[in-house]
């Protein structure tokens, strides 16, 4: 085909809130292809592995194009007609707080506003929460206390200016990719110094100066000492303390007697004298200080104490709002940010305004027209699947998120969404949430939707559309406004495009702000549809009469009602859950470098599912003893919530005690490997974030006696196993499968995988006891469809050969369709290993053959087998590997 001028639009990566710009490019034979955008400021031309495989993500497959009633095929209007119904009745008959919405800071801002919009202005109730509140909370709830309203003072700049950056409860070399390199790049220019805090050594600990391998839950008490030092090495700003904040004695005095001694606190948080003592003097010593922080301290029953126990320092010492200084929580999601700014948490009101004044109130009920707005808050998200779980919420729209999976104690989440009248989900694909749906509505998603976002550092960029919006899928703010239509409020709803909608948000941030509200990007308010598309990105504040600026903090004032910044005293508070002798292990979730949440896009990329390709938990050698578990083993984990299974891996990364497990893998990945549903729903009270971080378990090993391994080309989902996990590969997956019945039961079990095919396409072979099983499936055209291996735990024949066949997709020869049951190539082939570097799809053989061949150093690595030259994120990966190799060769 003849390759015709490609187009090109700039736009933001979908993922993290790091918000890199992308060019994406169409050719003309449709095939998408992704870059770094040069022009934008957070990533200067860089991505990450998840964002250089974007392109991968754009495919149609999985995607449900059309709307749906009961599961079954709906027009766009009875769809719509019948959810504008259910909650226009619901609201009538048992009041406006007898329904709900649940978002997502993956949603674009224009989105977020409708949805706010609708909920608090004209259906009238505050029961709209959003993914946010897992994430976010406790950040917006400690800003609110210290500045009077949710600012990040700082800027990515601050890390490129500071001598000292402390990581706390952030595995930011994996989560927020690029900035992490940043810092890496200005360190190398200026030794900026890197201190971690994370009970975990996590990658980003691999590379730092200092690592405090806390004790969970006791960043409270670190923080504390660490203001009781400052004040003992004289480290204080006493003119900043003096003119900028409020209430420093008292939380001095509480941070001194909650601290004790430098003895004390080292006991507590269960680090050396030593280390604490070198992190506190750096801290004192240095000047640009910026410490970053993400869900190690929001996730947290007492994450709000964290943060502000943290900002404490950082007022103490007049570092913030200043180049190179500051505390800095970074988002999670690509508009986390954006959805504080429209205030789509159920406490807040809309453009940083606040139910606590009665002036916003009416301020916003004014500007929309709309008096029967919400008074007071409303529910947050584990209080709404609460409501809803015991019948008060009627009628629930889900958006953009997967509650199912992503919420604690998440078995009674998907009770509560079984047991509710009527629940709606926006989503793009089947997720585990979207099996509740009473209607399913088709959104767009990245590629296909136009709006804006913002960013960590405050900078709104844009999202553009380069492909055509595919099948019925609608953007999520025409899908809200078209059912505000219905429910009888199109008046406020007519919006002809994003751009209306945007510059209403920007009016209303302007509206009645004589610079009270930082939040002001009146300048935008006018903005022309044609200028919005060409948006640049940008920081707010950007008011109409007062100059912009990047930085927030400065020497004040501050958004409050006296413009002073407040200390706020706190006391390390006790864990939310104590182990016991039932549950005796503290679990940790979080994150893996190349998976995005639950995994509806990422895991359907095989370079990204090749890092990690199973559920994993991580366990200490000392708990593995202890537990009698091994590499390889199948762990059953149980909290007082739930239980899942996973892989045991033992590395001495864990502190003893402490097992951590991605939050990940959802039950289209694995049958049940469930950080959810064995995450607590205990909330810090301020802001209503769940502990998502520690929750007491037990782990003991399954006694797995068979193992499968399916080679598919279907998208299953397995049931009746014990355990089955699967990964994308190319030309289709992979399933592993392993039960605790005797091996011919489970060659039973197995066999009914491949009922779907004809006697004449299968081959087949059971060894004379009946204990080892092979299958394959050959279609018409020659081809391999499908392999089936079964054999005792532990007794598997290589597979690589089969999976490889899975992607090439050539006819087979007759001697490979001979050699099909043996699973061995009849010509030898390399395997590559698991795969390290994903942005060029190199594995851990490939780069131990080439250490073996000489290379000494990631940089030789990289020139040879161009591992770790695009994103670096696999860098410190790399090391470990050739490290490894050495000591290996010097034995
Ligand atoms: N690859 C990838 N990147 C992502 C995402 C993703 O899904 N995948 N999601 C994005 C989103 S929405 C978010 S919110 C961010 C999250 O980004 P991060 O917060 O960096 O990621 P997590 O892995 O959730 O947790 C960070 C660390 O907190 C540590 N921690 C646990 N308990 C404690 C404690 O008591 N104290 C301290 N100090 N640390 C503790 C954990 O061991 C973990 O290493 O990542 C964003 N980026
Ligand atoms: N145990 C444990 N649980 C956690 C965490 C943890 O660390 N540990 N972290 C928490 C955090 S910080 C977060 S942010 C959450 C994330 O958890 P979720 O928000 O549940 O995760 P996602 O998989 O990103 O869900 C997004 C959904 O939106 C769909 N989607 C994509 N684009 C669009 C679109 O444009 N429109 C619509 N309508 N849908 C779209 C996707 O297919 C997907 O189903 O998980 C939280 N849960
Ligand atoms: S760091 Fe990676 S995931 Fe995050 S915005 Fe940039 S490219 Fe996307
Ligand atoms: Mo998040």
């Amino acid at each position: 085909m003849q390759d015709l001028p490609a187009t090109e639009v700039r736009t933001t990566c979908p993922y993290c809130g790091v918000g890199c710009g992308v060019l994406a490019r169409v050719a003309a034979n449709g095939e998408v292809s992704v870059c770094g955008d040069p022009a934008h400021p957070a990533n200067f031309g860089r991505l990450c592995s998840k964002g250089s495989a974007l392109a991968e993500t754009v495919g149609l497959e999985g995607r449900v194009l059309h709307p749906e009633i009961g599961g079954k095929r709906a027009s766009w209007g009875e769809a719509l007609d019948l959810v504008a119904k259910k909650f226009s009745q619901a609201a009538a008959e048992f009041g406006p707080d007898s329904v709900g919405f649940y978002i997502s800071g993956q949603m674009l801002t224009e989105d977020y506003y409708v949805a706010n919009k609708l909920m608090k202005g004209f259906i009238g109730s505050a029961n709209i929460d959003t993914n946010s509140r897992l994430c976010m909370a406790s950040s917006v709830a400690g800003h609110k206390r210290a500045f009077g309203e949710d600012i990040v003072p700082g800027t990515y700049e601050d890390l490129d200016e500071a001598d000292l950056v402390i990581l706390v409860g952030s595995n930011l070399a994996w989560c927020h990719p690029i900035l992490y390199q940043r810092l890496l790049t200005a360190r190398k220019e200026r030794g900026t110094k890197i201190v971690v805090i994370d009970p975990r050594r996590s990658a980003t600990a691999d590379e730092c100066d200092l690592h405090l391998a806390i004790r969970p839950g006791m960043d409270v008490l670190m923080f504390n000492g660490l203001l009781m030092h400052l004040g003992q090495a004289g480290a204080l700003d006493r003119d900043f303390i003096g003119s900028a904040t409020s209430a420093f004695e008292e939380a001095h005095a509480l941070a001194v007697a909650d601290a004790g001694t430098l003895e004390d606190v080292a006991r507590g948080c269960d680090v050396s004298q030593a280390d604490l003592r070198l992190f506190y003097e750096l801290f004192a010593a240095t000047e640009r200080s910026v410490t970053v922080y993400s869900q190690g301290v929001n996730q947290s029953a007492h994450g709000t104490d964290n943060v502000n126990a943290i900002i404490n320092c950082h007022l103490a010492t007049g570092r913030i709002g200043k180049p190179g200084m500051g505390p800095f929580s970074v988002t999670g999601q690509p508009n986390a940010m954006g959805g504080r700014e429209v205030g789509g948490l159920a406490n807040q009101l809309a453009a940083h305004m606040s139910f606590e004044n009665p002036a916003d109130i009416d301020r916003v009920a004014r500007f929309w027209k709309a008096p029967d707005i919400a008074r007071k808050a409303g529910l947050k998200a584990v209080d709404l699947f609460r409501a809803a779980g015991e019948g008060r919420i009627k009628a629930l729209w889900i958006m953009g998120t997967n509650p199912a999976v992503s919420m604690p104690d998440a078995g009674r989440v998907r009770a509560a969404l079984k047991n509710c009248d009527f629940v709606v989900v926006s989503d793009v694909t089947r997720t585990d949430t979207t099996r509740f749906a009473d209607v399913f509505l088709p959104a767009a998603t990245w590629g296909e939707k136009d709006g804006t976002v913002t960013n960590s550092e405050r900078r709104l960029s844009r999202q553009r559309p380069f492909l055509p919006l595919p099948g019925e899928a609608r953007a999520d703010w025409r899908i809200i406004c078209d059912v505000a239509g219905r429910m009888g409020f199109g008046e406020a709803f007519y919006y002809d495009g994003p751009a209306a909608i945007f510059r209403e948000h920007a009016a209303l941030s302007a509206f009645e702000n004589d610079g009270e509200r930082f939040f002001d990007i009146g300048a935008l308010a006018d903005i022309e549809s044609e200028a919005y598309e060409r948006i640049a990105p940008g920081h707010w504040p950007m008011p109409k009469a007062r100059p912009a600026r990047s930085r927030l903090g400065g020497a004040g004032p501050f958004p409050t009602a006296n413009g002073r910044a407040h200390f706020v005293p706190v006391r390390q508070e006790g864990v939310a859950l104590a182990v016991d002798a039932a549950y005796p292990i503290v679990l940790n979730t979080g994150r893996v470098r190349d998976q995005w949440h639950t995994m509806t896009r990422t895991g359907r990329v095989p370079r990204l599912m090749s890092h990690m390709s199973e559920p994993v938990v991580d366990v200490h050698p000392t708990d593995a003893a202890a537990n009698d578990l091994s590499d390889g083993d199948l762990a059953r984990l149980t909290s007082p919530y739930g239980f899942g299974r996973a892989r045991v891996r033992v590395t001495d990364a864990q502190r003893p005690g402490e097992v951590f497990l991605p939050m990940h893998w959802s039950g289209h990945f694995a049958a049940n490997a469930g950080a959810g549903t064995l995450s607590a729903p205990i909330c810090d009270v301020y802001s209503g974030q769940p502990e998502l971080k520690h929750v007491p378990l037990k782990i003991v090993r399954e006694e797995i006696s068979w193992q499968g391994t399916l080679i598919t080309r279907r998208d299953l989902r397995p049931t009746g196993f014990v355990h089955w996990s699967r990964q994308a590969v190319p030309g289709g997956w992979v399933y592993e499968l392993c039960g605790t019945e005797t091996p011919d039961q489970g060659i039973l079990l197995c066999r009914q995988l491949m009922s779907p095919y004809r006697r004449e396409q299968l081959l087949e072979y059971t060894d004379r006891r009946g204990l080892n099983y092979r299958a394959a499936a050959v279609d018409d055209d020659s081809t391999m469809a499908e392999a089936l291996l079964v054999a005792p735990q532990g007794q598997l024949p290589p597979r690589d050969w089969l999976v490889s066949l899975l992607g090439s997709r050539q006819p087979l020869s007759g001697a490979e369709r001979m050699a099909l049951l043996s699973g061995r190539s009849p010509v030898p082939m390399p395997a590559v290993g698991r795969i390290i570097c994903s942005c060029f799809n190199v594995g851990v053989n490939q780069i131990t053959a080439t250490v073996a061949a000489g290379c000494q150093s990631v940089e030789e690595i990289g020139e040879r087998i161009r591992a770790g030259t695009n994103c670096g994120t696999c860098r410190s990966e790399i090391r470990k590997i050739i490290d490894e190799a050495r000591l290996l060769a010097a034995e």
